[in-house]
């Protein structure tokens, strides 16, 4: 009887033990604050995965830039150190130049257009194209449009930007349309903004309302003048070094949770940009709507220097005729 209290004790032990070296928990890097969509929509993604996973995995989302700015979490992820990273398209352009596509200004008609296209077959394609760098390309998250905000001058029209310091994301594509803008681009990760606003060190910036709004900068650059030049989506990606340890059935569980976690996103996206320009609205900003037009027109030497190849060419194309 002792004795195989005893064992049964033994086997439970080894038993727990076995079950708590099974356990995961993968980190998942974001520079956003607390309840920011890409967050949440991450967490629900850990969620799933855990149920699926009967506990097995876990996602820790490890966001407010605690693990470093987009360029040098990118890297972490690429060398295993970081396991999951939600950025934005943009500091992928220079490592994955089939990213750059999605940035081009003035590119999507509509954010339904925008959805048509990532979710589709050349979505999947530009996920593929992560790969060879070390990285797994498994969703698309809504970012809404991008607009420009200032300090001191508001831009009402083109010709107001000629020369104006405006902040970029670290990225070729971005910093070339800035120049066709006529601005001074200035690249930096988003961490930097808010002081760089406040010193002057650059006049403005650009971004959604929910960035807007949940960076602050609205208090300091009250003027957001709606270009809404780039429909530029985020990315969510997994390190290949760790993807590579998960099992083929692990794997496809990780691409149906990010999957199913696209839809959330939007849910909580579209709730977002109403909240966030709410807010913004009632703190007194100077909201300015602008003739369009003029902004895209300017637009033609960053497609030249983009859409070169034939191969460019056609997939633009293939773009533009999605309905
Ligand atoms: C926000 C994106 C974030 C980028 C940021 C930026 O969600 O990933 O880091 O813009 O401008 O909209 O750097």
């Amino acid at each position: 009887m002792k004795l195989t209290k005893l064992l049964g004790l033994a086997f439970g032990l080894a038993l727990s033990a076995t079950a708590a070296n099974a356990q995961v928990t993968l980190r998942s890097a974001d520079i956003h604050p607390d309840g920011y969509p890409t967050v949440d929509a991450v967490k629900y993604m850990g969620e799933l995965i855990s149920q699926r996973t009967n506990g097995r995995i876990k996602i820790q989302v490890m966001n407010n830039s605690v693990l470093g700015g987009e360029k040098d979490t990118i890297e972490q992820t690429r060398f295993g150190v970081i396991d999951l990273n939600r950025v934005n398209a943009a500091p992928f352009n220079n490592l994955v130049p089939q990213t750059t596509v999605l940035g081009l200004p003035f590119l999507f008609r509509s954010t339904e257009h925008m959805h048509k296209v990532v979710d589709g077959p050349i979505g999947d394609e530009i996920l593929k194209a992560f790969e060879p760098h070390g990285l797994i390309g498994l969703a698309y998250y809504d970012s809404g449009a991008r607009s420009f905000y200032t300090t001191k001058k508001p831009i009402t029209k083109l010709a107001d930007l000629k020369g104006m310091k405006i902040r970029v994301q670290q990225s070729d594509l971005w910093i070339a349309m800035m120049q066709a803008f006529g601005a001074n681009p200035t690249p930096m990760p988003m961490g930097e903004v808010y002081s760089s606003l406040e010193t002057g060190v650059v006049d403005g910036a650009e971004n959604n309302w929910p960035s807007y709004e949940s960076a602050r900068h609205y208090e300091i650059a009250k003027n957001y003048t709606l270009t809404e030049h780039s429909l530029n989506p985020e990315i969510l990606v997994m390190s290949k070094i760790s993807w590579d340890k998960l099992t083929p059935e692990d794997q496809k569980i990780f691409r149906q949770a990010a999957k199913d976690s696209v839809v959330k996103m939007r849910e909580l996206w579209t709730a977002r940009e109403k909240s966030s320009e709410a807010k913004v609205r009632a703190a007194g900003a100077n909201i300015i709507k602008v003739n369009k037009d003029e902004f895209s027109a300017a637009m033609k030497p960053v497609y030249d220097k983009f859409v070169t190849d034939a191969k460019q060419k056609a997939l633009l194309e293939q773009i533009q005729a999605v309905k």
